[in-house]
């Protein structure tokens, strides 16, 4: 049941603003916020004096019970997202990977495993083949279903990865659709190439598979797509920024005026790639994600670049795997699962890594963890905002508190934590969805199928103005050179 709540005392933060006001919340929606609210006595009152309180997290970039290397990740849509919701994420939008190279196959699959949700979702598409009924399911997504990004892997040779002639082929759909590409930016016939030398190398483990994908194959990738992307002058999302060497890529098609938008994952924000050579395997594959976890350096550029506008978001790729899952891998590397955990850690990594240590601002820290989602999957203000009308999707967070990340104590349904034993400082102690206080006293109340599928239109801003530019190009060819034959 959804109650009438009123938040009081607390600094309320949006991306673009920052208050002390109290905010008045009825039947799951924002309805007031200012200073000093008065209510009856059948309103239940939270005290957030000294505390912020902030539009719940939403995390871009989530992999729930996907199928994916022979098994699938443990946390499916109702253990990911109570997780989720203790960490102060309160929306995820997930891949819907396609069935038989059927997207609408893929979609209607999705839509049963995410039937027990107790959070609002959102999905993007990922698009693994391409011929004329791909084409026409694209359009069925984006004009019934609620999808507005499609999701091109340039990785994984042999399931997922697909040419420069596909990929073409998608931006121009995509582009006249209005839905934004997505690209997995790593070169995967170079990564085939690079595991077949770690293995005639004899290196079989974890550490192998860091050596066998580096980040200048990253970098030519992301490089390739961004201008495919300039070529077909459409907006390009580049997931999972993980190197120093993507980052720039994206910097430099910014700086020129490109439409590109660089996603940072908090693993690669946080972590570095000397956890894959430690001697003990069940330690070291729980590391194993892709792009892979880069040298320390690439951790302390990336966070700068946050800082800085060139990556505008932070997502996970939350792909959860338990200890027997990853031991699929432990006589060959290329057989460990792929992923590490995050949608719980999230906030909290990103508030101690970036607001604590300075480098970004509390207005920041909600546009890049929550906002800017909002925002360029267009279902902002309704998301990603503390204003009247928006859904009631809140945290209540302490900059004072801190708290150990453990799998002692996590959420998540597997039995590793990368995070594990990091302590981190300012702890989300409320968290509202749906107009729901869901986690409270470090206690979980979530209830099945309480979580709603959020409808993401098409046309963003990033599309605002893209036919004049259109126009513009076209205007600017030369007329065709009249030629005539040559006596001579
Ligand atoms: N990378 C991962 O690590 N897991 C899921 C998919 C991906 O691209
Ligand atoms: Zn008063
Ligand atoms: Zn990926
Ligand atoms: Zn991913």
């Amino acid at each position: 049941s959804q109650s009438k709540i009123l938040i009081k005392g607390g600094t309320v933060v949006n991306a673009h603003h920052l208050e002390v006001a109290d905010v008045y919340v009825e039947d799951g929606i924002i309805v007031t916020v200012k200073p000093d609210i008065h209510v009856g006595d059948d309103v239940s009152v939270l005290d957030a004096t000294g505390k912020f309180v902030m539009p719940g997290g939403i995390d871009p970039h989530v992999h729930l019970a996907m199928e994916f290397m022979g098994t699938e990740s443990i946390d499916n849509f109702f253990s990911g997202q109570a997780a989720a919701l203790a960490g102060g994420t309160t929306m995820h939008i997930d891949f819907v990977i396609p069935v038989n190279g059927s997207l609408i196959a893929g979609f209607e699959a999705y839509e049963k495993k995410s039937r027990n949700s107790c959070m609002d979702y959102g999905f993007h598409m990922a698009v693994t083949k391409w011929d004329e009924i791909v084409s026409k399911e694209m359009e069925i997504l984006v004009q019934e279903k609620g999808i507005n990004s499609f999701k091109f892997f340039l990785a994984y040779k042999g399931s997922f990865m697909i040419s420069d002639e596909l990929l073409l082929q998608g931006f121009k759909k995509c582009k006249s659709l209005g839905a934004l590409p997505m690209v997995h930016a790593e070169n995967g016939d170079a990564v085939d190439e690079g595991q077949k030398r770690m293995i005639e190398l004899g290196i079989t483990g974890p550490e192998g598979h860091a050596l066998s994908r580096p980040p200048v194959l990253e970098g030519e990738a992301t490089a390739r797509a961004i201008r495919l992307a300039s070529f077909i002058n459409t907006p390009l999302y580049v997931v999972h920024v993980m190197s120093i060497d993507a980052m720039e890529e994206v910097a430099k098609a910014q700086k020129s005026g490109q439409r590109v938008i660089g996603e940072a994952v908090v693993s690669g924000l946080v972590l570095d790639d000397s956890w894959l050579w430690n001697p003990d395997f069940s330690i070291a594959a729980k590391f194993v994600m892709s792009p892979p976890i880069r040298a320390s350096g690439h951790d302390k550029a990336l966070q700068a670049a946050l800082s800085r506008g060139v990556l505008q978001l932070v997502g996970t790729d939350h792909c959860t795997f338990n200890s027997t899952q990853k031991a699929f891998g432990i006589d060959d590397f290329r057989k460990i699962p792929n992923g590490v955990n995050g949608i719980e850690e999230r906030m909290h990594l990103v508030w101690d890594t970036m607001v604590e240590s300075g480098q970004i601002s509390v207005t920041d820290y909600v546009r890049v963890t929550s906002t800017e989602s909002a925002r360029i999957f267009n279902i902002y203000p309704k998301k990603g905002a503390i204003l009247a009308g928006s859904d009631a999707d809140i945290i209540i967070l302490n900059p004072n508190a801190s708290f150990e990340i453990s799998a002692k104590s996590h959420h998540s349904r597997t039995d590793t934590n990368v995070y594990e034993g990091k302590r981190v400082k300012g702890k989300v102690e409320v968290t509202i969805a749906g107009g729901r206080i869901v986690w409270q006293n470090d206690e979980l109340k979530v209830v099945p199928g309480s979580g709603k599928y959020t409808e993401m239109p098409p046309f963003g801003y990033l599309f605002d103005g893209i036919d004049k530019a259109d126009a513009n190009y076209l205007s600017s060819l030369r007329a065709p050179v009249k030629r005539f034959k040559s006596t001579a």
